[in-house]
C-alpha cells in the first residue's frame, strides 16, 4: 500500500462555479457528494483527531486535590478530574474513544452505587483504604492494584481511610458508547447495594487463575471476568519471573495481560490492559498498532518517543499513544525497573478484525526524535 495522495484512484476533482452551486443545492436537500470528502473519511491509514499527550502527576495532583475543599463527592456523583485530549473535547475522551480521569476520596468518604453501559477500570495511584463495590461484592485496593467495573455492574466507592486521600485513576470506553449511540445510565433503587458478607470474595474464588472452581457454579455466563480485583505484588512478581525466563517482547519489554481466568482473554470485551516491565535502561523499539492505550507510570523514570516526540515520564504521570502513532519506551534508571500499567481498546479493535500491527524496520527500530 502506498500513502502517496496523488494517483489516480482518488478523488480528484477541481472545484468551479457550477460545481459549488450543484454543492449548496446538494447542502440543501441534506445531500452531498462523495468526492468531495473521500479522501477524508477514506484516509490511506488512520488519521486519529488526538494528539499524544502527556500529563504529569505533579501539575495534576493538586488540581485534583482541589476538588476536595470545592465538592461533594456524592453530588458530583464521583470526584473525578477528567483528562481531555484537546482534538477530543467535544466526545470528553484523552485519546481515541478511551475517556480516563484522577478520581479522589478524602477519608471516610463513600458514594451511591449506580451502572451504566460504559465499563469501567481503576488503577489505584496513591493511598489505602479504597474499596468499591461491584456486583455486591466488596473490593479493598491499594497502590498499583487493578480492578474492574465491567458494564451494567452496579458500583459505590469509598475512601475507610481515617487520615489519607486516595487517588485513583478511572478509564472507560465512555466515548465508544456514545460513538455507537448506546448509552444507559440507572442509579441503584436502593442507593446501596446488598453487600456480599467476604470481602474480595471474587479474587478468593477466581484469583488463582491455574485452578478453577470446580462443581458448584463453574460455569460463568459473562463475557466479562469473575475476578474483578488484580492485586499488584502478584503482578509484580510474575514479571520478575517472566523476565527470568525470556528476552520478552522488542516493542514492550517485559508485558502481561490482566486476563480473564475462565478464557484468558481481556478482562472486558472492550477494554483491556497491562503491565509492563522495562529493565534498567532497557530502550525498545517502535511499533504501531490500531487501537489507543493510556499508559499510568506504575514506578520509575524512562520516556517513550511517540510520533517523532520524546515525552518524559515518571511515576504517577499518564500519558496516551493514538491509534496508528509510533511509539517506543526508554527506562532511564541503570539500577531500577520501571513499570508501565496501560490499558487499550485492543478487544474492540481484534473483535472487529480492525486490529494492524507494524512494528519499525528502519533506523534499527528507532524514531528520529524532531525535538
Ligand atoms: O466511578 O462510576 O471517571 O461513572 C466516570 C464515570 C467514574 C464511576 C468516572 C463514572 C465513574
Amino acid at each position: 500500500m502506498t500513502y502517496s495522495d496523488d494517483v489516480l484512484g482518488r478523488a480528484r476533482v477541481a472545484s468551479d462555479t457550477a460545481l459549488d452551486e450543484y454543492y449548496q443545492v446538494l447542502k440543501k436537500a441534506d445531500a452531498g457528494a462523495l468526492w468531495t470528502v473521500a479522501n477524508d473519511i477514506e484516509p490511506w491509514y488512520p488519521q486519529p483527531k488526538s494528539a499524544p499527550m502527556l500529563w504529569k502527576y505533579r501539575d495534576m495532583r493538586p488540581l485534583v486535590e482541589e476538588a476536595l475543599g470545592l465538592v461533594n463527592a456524592d453530588d458530583a456523583g464521583r470526584r473525578v478530574i477528567m483528562l481531555v485530549n484537546p482534538g477530543r473535547v467535544d466526545a470528553s475522551a484523552a485519546v481515541g474513544n478511551l475517556y480516563t480521569g484522577l478520581q479522589i476520596m478524602g477519608p471516610g468518604e463513600s458514594m451511591t452505587a449506580h451502572r451504566h453501559m460504559a465499563a469501567a477500570l481503576r488503577f489505584v495511584v496513591e493511598g489505602k483504604g479504597a474499596w468499591t463495590v461491584v456486583d455486591g461484592q466488596k473490593l479493598t485496593v491499594g497502590p498499583r492494584d487493578f480492578a474492574i467495573t465491567p458494564s451494567g455492574a452496579f458500583h459505590e466507592h469509598g475512601n475507610e481511610s481515617s487520615d489519607t486521600n486516595v487517588i485513583w485513576q478511572d478509564g472507560l470506553d465512555i466515548p465508544l458508547v456514545n460513538a455507537l449511540d448506546a448509552g444507559f445510565y440507572e442509579v441503584h433503587p436502593n442507593l446501596y447495594q446488598d453487600v456480599d458478607p467476604v470481602p474480595n470474595h471474587s479474587y478468593l474464588k477466581y484469583g488463582v487463575g491455574q485452578l478453577r472452581p470446580y462443581g458448584f457454579e463453574d460455569s460463568w455466563p459473562k463475557r466479562y471476568s469473575p475476578l474483578f480485583a488484580y492485586p499488584w505484588e502478584q503482578v509484580h512478581d510474575a514479571l520478575q519471573n517472566v523476565a527470568k525466563t525470556s528476552p520478552g517482547s522488542e516493542c514492550d519489554g517485559y508485558i502481561l495481560e490482566y486476563s480473564n481466568p475462565i478464557t484468558g482473554g481481556s478482562v472486558m470485551p472492550t477494554l483491556s490492559a497491562h503491565m509492563q516491565m522495562l529493565l534498567p535502561g532497557q530502550a525498545t523499539k517502535a511499533h504501531r498498532h490500531t487501537g489507543s492505550v493510556i499508559y499510568n507510570v506504575a514506578q520509575g523514570a524512562g520516556y517513550t518517543v511517540i510520533a517523532g516526540k520524546r515525552y518524559d515520564w515518571t511515576q504517577g504521570d499518564i500519558f496516551c499513544v493514538p491509534s496508528w502513532a509510533w511509539h517506543e519506551h526508554v527506562n532511564i534508571d541503570p539500577s531500577q525497573e520501571a513499570f508501565l500499567f496501560s490499558f487499550n481498546d485492543f478487544p474492540v479493535m481484534r473483535s472487529l478484525d480492525f486490529w494492524r500491527e507494524e512494528i519499525m524496520r528502519d533506523n534499527d527500530g528507532h524514531q528520529e526524535i524532531s525535538e
